[in-house]
This record gives structure tokens, sequence and C-alpha cells, in this order.
């Protein structure tokens, strides 16, 4: 029996980031449900009220980093920069909570404690770190990619008198780094942002690397106005293509295969597109098959390994910046990052080589070295994209948690269910496809509230995928991105990132317009080929 404090609601929400805030409104606006949001933050922001850090800023474009469900808002807000700040986006967030009234629905600084699955009821139980409890029929979890945060520990990390932040969990309050010696751990998107943005105004920059990235600049400027008016005169169409193209980036993506030309005209093209900046047009903007073509691939590195050792001077330390890998991770874009080793007043450490043995008092001992510091700043990263559904206890049907079922990988089907928890949907989990994300986590959510409008329509109690098409869609995944190099090298990307955790496949590598597709089939069936209503297959057609 639940208990008499328990508050129903038709659905609870957890996140208050893109995907969270626009779950709130298609739920409440447009299905007229009751919905309970919950987010630990302190306010709405998703990624963008954690990673404060200096120099933190979207490398996505901004005409296809926004919401595109309502073109009144798409044509009131107006954006100042190509990559906007962490504050724009952030302001932005608020305007849409405000515009929308969302906020009331939120209650922040709550973590969800647990999330279990009442097969009397078929409701969900939700229970909170306040003590509190909510029952709900339908469990929207926009928990984030990229939010659970890695802080790996160092030996003799108490020992440290300075102070120690984590990107992704930046204080609110002004970190004053100018005039300090600051340590930068880690190499990845926020990282080299923390290092370009800082390395003029601190006394000493110590730079800890692991593993190079490649880099390309971002060629950050103000945000085109022609390119906004075209959008604006073609708003649906410009949606459309978004969401009808491989990656969702809103740029055109090239139809070329660079191993269809010679080797002169590969590079020219990588240059070209180098000098125009940002990381996902360097992948996927000169040729199509850089992410699956070797050829390609060497192509694209030949590049930027050539402008490495023409912008760093000390060619030893420019030797050390080259990566060794292939371009397979997510791509990287910044400026003025290569350029910040040629201060006096920057120190490049390999880790590898001298890997860190301990925190002093006074700073990181790393080989036999020990670098002074006052602050030391972890970039380290994600436990992605499966990370912060595990930091929640879920138990679905017939006492089966989330923790047991993804023991050896995250399974899905299409990234937003998984079997045996009937009436929970992700956005952006695991097995989702491999893009941008705010204009993908609003096609998901379209998707998912019309999955709870079919089931509240058709007077059944729940809906879940069925084993088999699970297990399908897995399969589907592994074999497409089996096929591109993204496999064959370390990142938060495969879960090579954190120790212990299962390398494996986490994406759809197979592009959003197939992913469309797939959805569409989804309600074109009715929600019948791939799903059980009421724990039952669905009937046959
Ligand atoms: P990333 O891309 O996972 O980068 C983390 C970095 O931290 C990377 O260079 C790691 O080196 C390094 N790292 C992690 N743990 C350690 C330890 N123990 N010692 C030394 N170095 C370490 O995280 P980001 O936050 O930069 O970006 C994540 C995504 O967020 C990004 O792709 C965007 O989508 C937004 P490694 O490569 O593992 O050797």
């Amino acid at each position: 029996a639940t208990r008499p404090d328990v508050i129903e609601v038709d659905a609870v929400v957890i996140g208050g980031g893109f995907a969270g805030l626009y779950s709130v409104y298609a739920l409440r606006e447009n299905l007229g449900l009751t919905v309970q949001a919950f987010d630990n933050a302190g306010d709405v922001g998703g990624t963008w009220y954690w990673n404060r850090y200096p120099g933190a800023r979207s490398d996505t474009e901004v005409n296809a980093y926004c919401y595109f469900f309502d073109k009144a808002l798409y044509d009131d807000w107006k954006w100042s920069e190509r990559y906007p700040r962490q504050s724009e986006i952030l302001a932005y967030l608020g305007h849409v909570a405000d515009r929308y009234d969302l906020r009331r629905s939120y209650q922040f600084s709550t973590q969800i404690e647990s999330l279990l699955f009442d097969e009397e009821t078929d409701r969900w139980l939700v229970a909170t770190d306040k003590g509190q409890q909510f029952s709900a029929r339908f469990l929207i979890e926009a928990v984030g990619l990229l939010s659970a945060t890695n802080v790996p520990e160092f030996p003799g990390q108490e020992n440290f008198r300075g102070e120690i932040y984590h990107t992704a969990r930046w204080p609110h309050e002004e970190v004053e780094l100018a005039g300090k010696r600051v340590g930068v751990i880690g190499t990845g998107s926020s990282g080299i942002q923390v290092i370009s943005e800082i390395a003029p105004v601190v006394d000493h920059l110590t730079v800890f690397q692991r593993t190079p990235q490649w880099v390309v600049p971002s060629r950050h400027r103000p945000i085109d106005p022609e390119l906004i008016d075209r959008i604006r005169g073609d708003y649906e169409g410009y949606h459309r293509e978004v969401l009808y193209s491989t990656t969702a980036f809103g740029f055109e993506e090239s139809a070329v295969s660079a191993e269809s030309v010679d080797e002169a005209a590969r590079h020219e093209a990588f240059e070209k597109v180098y000098d125009d900046g940002g990381g996902f047009q360097y992948m996927f903007k000169a040729f199509n098959d850089v992410g699956t073509s070797l050829v390609a691939n060497k192509a694209a590195t030949d590049v930027i390994e050539k402008r490495i050792r023409e912008t760093v001077e000390d060619p030893i330390v420019a030797e050390l910046l080259v990566p060794t890998d292939l371009y397979a991770k997510r791509p990287l874009c910044c400026d003025n990052y290569y350029e910040a080793y040629n201060r006096a007043s920057t120190t490049l450490v390999d880790v590898k080589a001298d890997p860190i043995v301990e925190f002093t008092e006074k700073g990181i001992r790393a080989g036999d070295v020990e670098y002074e510091l006052d602050v030391i700043v972890l970039a380290t990263g994600f436990d992605a994209v499966s990370g912060n559904q595990l930091r929640i206890y879920q138990q679905g049907r017939n006492g089966l948690t989330l923790q047991d079922k993804w023991r050896d990988r995250a399974y899905t089907y299409l990234g937003m269910m998984t079997a045996d928890f009937p009436n929970m949907f992700m956005v952006y989990g695991p097995m989702g496809p491999f893009t941008n994300q705010p204009p993908v986590h609003e096609a998901q959510v379209n998707w998912i509230a019309d999955a709870i409008k079919h089931t509240i329509d058709t007077g059944a109690s729940t809906l879940e995928p069925t084993q088999k098409a699970e297990d399908d869609w897995m399969e589907l995944c592994d074999t497409g991105a089996a096929l591109t190099l993204f496999p064959k090298v370390n990142s938060w990307i495969n879960g090579a990132n954190i120790p212990g955790k299962p390398v494996v496949n986490y994406f759809f590598m197979g592009g959003m317009a197939a992913y469309m597709d797939l959805m569409d089939a989804d309600r074109a069936s009715e929600f019948g080929d791939h799903f059980l209503t009421d724990g039952h297959a669905a009937r046959v057609r």
C-alpha cells in the first residue's frame, strides 16, 4: 500500500537541462499531464548550470544548438556568438523556463534516490533525498549524457593546501586565477578550453597531459546574420534539414568520400575547413568518410599535425602535443590552444612518461618533479552515457534492477526505453544517436510524448519494448559502430575512460535521418510491433 504522504502525479521528469525542460513542456502543455520535475542543481540549465569553468562554451554552432519547437522563441532570442559562452546558454535556458513557466514544475537541489516500479499499481515510486515519495505513471529520465563527473583519486589529495576544482563542479562565485600558479589535469574538450582561456592571465600554467588529442581552431566570431535570416525565412525547412542529416549539427555535410579524390585534393579540402574552424565541421564537412576510412582519417590528421608543428615553437613540445591515435574521438575545437604552449609561463608535463605519483602539500609530483601550484583544475571528464542513470537505484519488473541489467553494458531500445522497465523513458540514453544534442532531444521527447499519449488513449496501463526489439536494436547499433573507426580509440565514447566500466559500443552511429525514420516507423505501427502493452505482446497485425 502506498504511504498516505505519497504525492501522485502523471509523470516525473528528472533533469532540468535542454531535455528535461522540453519534456516538462511537452507533457504538461501538449498532453495536459500533471508533471513533477527534479534536478539536483539549484536551478535549470543542466550541463550549463554546472560547467562554469573559465572558457566554457558550446563547440556546436548555435544556430542548431537550441530549441526548434516554437518559432517565436527562435525569432525572439538573439544569440551574440557563433559558439556562445556558458553564461549565454544558461541565460537562454533561463529565458525558456520563464517564457513557458517551467520552473513551477520543478523541485531543485533534489537528488532522486530510487525509482521502483510497483507491479500491483503499474506506477513508479520515486524517492528523493529529502525523504519525499512521489508516485507516477510515467517516468522521463533526462539526466544528461555527460553529467556524472569522473573525479580520479590521486594519492595525497587531502594534503594539498591549495584549491581543487573539477570543471563540471565549478563554484558559482568567481574563482580568481589571475597571478596564480595553476595546474590542469586533462586535455579533452573541457581541458583545452580552460587552458586556452587562462594561459594569458595566470602566473604559471602547468598542463598534465596523458593523451594528446587532435584540436582544430573554432574560428570564433559573431553569429552570421545572413545565416540566421535564411533560417528564419525557411524555418521548417531548416529544422527538417537538421534532423534529416547524419549528425544534426545544422551545416551541410559532405557527400564526397576522401578516398574518391587524390591526396592533394584531400589536403586542400581539409586545409580549407580547418581555416574556417569547427571540430564537427572538420570531421564531417570536407568529406563523408573521416570516421570510417583510414585513408580519409590519415589525411585529416596529416593536416592538423602540420598545423601543430607550424604553431608550436618548441619542437619537443610540439612532438608531445601530436597524437598518435586515429582521429576518432569526439572532435575538439578551440582557438589559441596550441598557441598557449608558446608562452614562457606554460609548462607541458607528459604524465604518460612521468605519471602523477601524488598530490603534495605544495602541488603535484609527476615522475621525479614536484610542480608547485596554488590551484588544481581537474578536467578529467565524465562517467558518460550510462553513468548518470546508474547513479540512481532503479528497479523494474520482477525486482530486476537497472544496475544488474546493465552490469555488462547498457541495453536499450532506441536509446529511449529498456525492456522490463515499463513506462520509463530516457532522453539521449545509451545506444542513442551519435549527434548534436538539443534538436535530437526534442525529436526524442516528441516520440516519447507520442508513446505516452498512445498508451493513455488506448486505455493501456503500461508500454515497454519487447526483448526482441531491444536485442535487434543492440545488434543494429553494434553492426553500425563496427564499420566506424570509433571503437579503435579509447575515450568516453566507448567507456574506456572509466576504470572498470565495460568498454563497448554506447551509440547508434547510423545517422539521425535513419533514426528519424525508425521513430516514425514506431508511430506508424501505433507502437505495436516493438512493444508490449500491459506486459503482453501487442496484437499481431
Ligand atoms: P574527456 O574528453 O573525457 O577528457 C578527460 C581528460 O582527462 C583526458 O585528457 C584524460 O586523459 C584526462 N584524465 C582523466 N583521468 C585522468 C587521470 N587519472 N590522470 C591524468 N589524466 C586524466 O572529458 P571532457 O570534460 O574534456 O569532455 C567530455 C565531453 O564533454 C566532451 O567530449 C564534450 O562532449 C563535452 P586520457 O585521454 O584518458 O588519457
